[in-house]
């Protein structure tokens, strides 16, 4: 598979070709999609990222989020999850960058990422689907792994069929409508994991759909 240096140049695969693998949900899976320079310059700048650990409720009580994490994204974009309501910061360099290089190997149109660090295998993210109602009805999410190796759990709503894939860093994940609606997916702890982590999920949102 071709690489591309810290340009972030076009990159010449196409979704479902080549040595990408269509699974059972509708996802694309795109092994090494970044190498080791764009990894590291990515890698470099979330050490500037104001993450936080958010508290949520959970069946009432409060608890604070087992990883931390930070949303970006163009003006009009903020995002409700989890209880939480959060403002869209300014894209950073590199992951605007990672973005553009999206649309244009994948034409995959985005305005904002939720960047997640898992400092090591006791971080975690629950079951939950990204279905979000800021969340444009029909749009696909972009999910590139940087770090340690985790599993990624998918689950179907219904069947409660699951497969497991584990995402190396470097990799990309597409995760093609409806899989928001009708499927679930989980990063489950990994005792064993002392490597962090950090997952970038590109999502296209409805602007202004909060108003201010
Ligand atoms: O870290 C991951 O791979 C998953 C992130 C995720 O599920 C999300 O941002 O909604």
């Amino acid at each position: 598979m071709k690489q591309q240096g810290l340009s972030f140049e076009p990159f010449e695969v196409l979704v479902n070709s080549g040595d990408t693998q269509q699974l059972q949900p509708p996802i694309t899976l795109i092994p090494g999609y970044l190498n080791q320079e764009q990894q590291a310059a990515l890698l470099n700048e979330v050490k500037s990222y104001p993450l936080s650990r958010p508290e949520v409720q959970v069946y009432g009580q409060t608890h604070p989020i087992p990883r931390t994490q930070v949303w970006f994204g163009d003006s009009g974009c903020d995002y409700r999850y989890s209880g939480l309501f959060v403002s869209a910061l300014p894209w950073p360099k590199y992951a605007n960058k990672l973005r553009e290089k999206l649309y244009r190997d994948f034409k995959l149109e985005t305005n904002g990422v939720l960047v997640n660090r898992y400092a090591d295998g006791r971080d975690s993210m629950g079951w939950h689907c990204d279905d979000e109602v800021e969340i444009r009805s029909g749009s696909d999410i972009a999910s590139v792994s940087i770090g340690a190796r985790r599993d990624f759990f998918i689950r179907h709503k219904v069947s409660l069929q699951k497969y497991q894939i584990p995402l190396n860093s470097g990799d990309l994940l597409i995760m093609h409508w409806p899989m928001q609606n009708e499927w679930e997916h989980s990063v489950p702890k990994r005792l064993k994991v002392m490597e962090p982590r950090v997952n970038f999920t590109f999502r296209l949102l409805t602007k202004h759909y909060h108003p201010k």
